[in-house]
């Protein structure tokens, strides 16, 4: 299943008018304020967001999971949902893999059929979460931190085999997230749960190559409820300033406690070059079940402002790997990540538009009042019409969802896989 490029002007050539009054109207007053609007679109038209191999299924809870129907249910599948999901937005250049999940059968199948799609393979991701069948040792009382040595070193493998599958699709990245922790006081020694941790990574990083990156993710609940061993990013910066300058904090939106100031903790990463990674996602009470931008979009633009204001100052922090981790069980994964896209875009776009040089000197001043009223005016400008015209450049469609809707690609993707389908996934 592949959307064509006819298909999609078609379908573009039904929105051009609408779209062509509102982006000039937009054009002209960004232009009185001295936006360089041509250099703007450059930049929304340059930022690729990774699609995880896992979010393209209807995620489930612990209550249940209801197929959406037509989902992937091979590798070959998921690469292809991302290229429908690119071919669209032209915002989704890339595809970020957990193994074993996602073990290639034949490498240069599937890396041809990325390439034929413009898409990239992202971060390689380590599960040692999940027991898998035939495996030695178990990892239901942690992985990396487990008390058993044998643990410790076939989850260490299962690592360096997650580096070694990467290679060969040329990711450049590895993702590390774990499940350990303890759900009970007195379980662990939390001394020696994070002493053995960062051994286990210590150890891994050894294996990583000259030109990759680790991502060191931390969460403060969930599976465990009563601590984890990588729970905040003090403990991941610190992490990584142990293992050494290829490895990095990530930072996942859901994995704070609630009201924690994200935004602060990007910029202090990123002034000290240590942000490696973010995912993107959005949550009422805890980790990443929804749509990005659907709970709290202000906050997700005063993150992109930090985030903004760090990728044109801080030249010690690396280039950003973008990815969405949402997976929710309600709504057609396909059309939520295209909204999910959209609403980074918008969040970029609006943090774009922050006057930099006239809010430091509404903050030299202490200005306050100014200050909000800078940050405020950029988030309330409607920017839908700039991030169509990013699109439209690179040949994605004005409204991606309603081509999606009206080329009927799941009623296909049903026809084509049948109903009874199941993505392997979170
Ligand atoms: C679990 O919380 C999680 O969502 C982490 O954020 C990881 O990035 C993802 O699963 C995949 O392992
Ligand atoms: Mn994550
Ligand atoms: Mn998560």
């Amino acid at each position: 299943m592949k959307i064509s490029k006819d298909q999609i002007a078609e379908s573009n050539q039904k929105e051009q008018n609408n779209h062509r009054v509102q982006f000039e109207f937009l054009e002209d007053q960004l232009s009185r304020k001295n936006v360089h609007v041509a250099e703007l679109i450059q930049k929304l038209a340059d930022f690729q967001v990774a699609i995880p191999s896992w979010a393209l299924g209807a995620g489930g809870t612990r209550f249940g999971r209801f197929s959406y129907y037509g989902e992937p249910s091979n590798l070959t599948q998921k690469i292809e949902d991302v290229g429908i999901i690119h071919m669209l937005t032209r915002t989704a250049g890339a595809i970020s893999l957990h193994i074993p999940w996602d073990v290639p059968e034949d490498y240069t199948a599937v890396k041809e059929l990325a390439r034929s799609l413009d898409l990239k393979f992202d971060a390689v991701n380590s599960n040692t979460f999940q027991d898998q069948k035939g495996s030695r040792e178990s990892y239901k009382f942690g992985s990396l931190s487990n008390v058993s040595q044998a643990v410790r070193e076939q989850a260490i493998a299962h690592n360096k085999e997650v580096i070694g599958i990467g290679e060969k699709l040329g990711s450049k990245s590895l993702t590390v997230w774990l499940a350990d922790g303890s759900s009970f006081p007195g379980q662990n020694n939390f001394q020696t749960a994070l002493h053995h941790t960062e051994n286990s990574l210590k150890e891994i990083y050894k294996s990583l190559p000259i030109d990759w990156k680790m991502f060191i993710e931390y969460k403060p609940y969930e599976p465990n409820f009563y601590s984890t061993v990588i729970q905040d990013w003090g403990t991941s910066f610190m992490l990584a300033n142990a293992c050494g300058e290829k490895a990095y904090s990530l930072v996942d939106l859901g994995h704070h406690l609630p009201n924690t100031n994200i935004e602060q903790i990007v910029s202090t990463l990123m002034w000290k070059g240590k942000l490696g990674g973010f995912h993107f996602n959005d949550s009422k009470f805890g980790d990443d079940d929804l749509t990005v931008g659907s709970i709290k979009p202000y906050a997700l633009f005063l993150i992109f402002n930090e985030l903004v204001y760090g990728m044109e100052n801080n030249p010690q922090n690396p280039d950003l790997a973008w990815m969405i981790d949402a997976s929710h069980n309600i709504k057609d994964p396909i059309e939520d990540l295209i909204q999910s896209l959209e609403a980074i875009q918008e969040a970029y776009a609006k943090a774009l538009l922050v006057d930099q040089v006239a809010l430091k000197l509404a903050q030299q001043e202490n200005d306050v009042t100014q200050c909000q009223e800078i940050l405020q005016g950029a988030y309330r400008t409607d920017v839908r019409s700039l991030i169509q015209m990013a699109r439209v450049q690179k040949g994605g469609a004005i409204h991606p969802l309603k081509a999606y809707r009206e080329l009927a690609i799941r009623k296909k993707l049903i026809e084509e896989r049948g109903k009874h389908t199941i993505a392997t996934g979170l």
